[in-house]
């Protein structure tokens, strides 16, 4: 039996945690959800906000798509984890900064491209989106200056847990120019094998 199951679509935040284990290398089960199934009492059980992804390790139940990337990480991870409690630290800010400071803003970009009909588009909200990425892109170039990674040399759990959230701006063809060295990292990240699931 797997040690680990993983609940959700490959289409969803699920992705983040299918990506961190097979980069963990930890033996996993796929439990694929769609969009309905999250609402089934049996799935409420496991996650009562009735969201993916939701994961389970033994006795542990784990919901929140970071929370679950850290867990796996630093029981399963090896290097993946940071080797030092600060850069614990920074592994913690960049995946929280990553959901608070730029995931909704690609989120309203990502949902007007791909589900929004035609006649209920809004271009308004899609312009301040990006204008709203503006500045922690900034911060992330300027982060990345002379580094491969956020801690240094090596890839880390912050850069998936960033570059998981990060490659919505890939899915909409977020213009780059200016950020270059935000658009190499996460070439760099995405390229990984474990991303592309193998
Ligand atoms: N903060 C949560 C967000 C989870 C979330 O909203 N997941 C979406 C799919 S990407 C979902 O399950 N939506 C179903 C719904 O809201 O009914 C996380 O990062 O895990």
């Amino acid at each position: 039996m797997a040690k680990v199951k993983i609940y959700g679509s490959p289409q969803s935040r699920a992705a983040r945690a299918l990506w961190c284990a097979r980069e963990c290398g930890v033996e996993h089960e796929h439990v694929v959800l769609d969009m309905k199934s999250v609402k089934d009492p049996e799935f409420l059980k496991v996650n009562p906000n009735g969201k993916m992804p939701a994961m389970i390790d033994g006795d542990l139940v784990l919901f929140e798509s970071m929370a679950i990337n850290l867990y796996l990480a630093k029981k399963y991870g090896g290097a993946l984890w940071p080797s030092s409690v600060e850069g614990e630290g920074l592994a913690y800010q960049w995946s929280f900064w990553g959901v608070t400071e730029i995931e909704r803003h690609l989120l309203t970009i990502v949902v007007d491209t791909f589900m929004t009909p035609p006649d209920k588009k809004n271009p308004k909200a899609v312009e301040d989106a990006k204008a709203a990425l503006q500045k922690p892109l900034a911060v992330l170039d300027d982060t990345l200056k002379g580094k491969q990674y956020l801690l240094g040399d090596t890839f880390t759990i912050a850069d998936l847990n960033l570059a998981s959230v990060m490659g919505w701006a890939k899915l909409v063809k977020l213009d780059m120019t200016g950020h270059a060295g935000v658009a190499n990292w996460l070439d760099r990240c995405l390229s990984r094998p474990a991303f592309r699931g193998k």
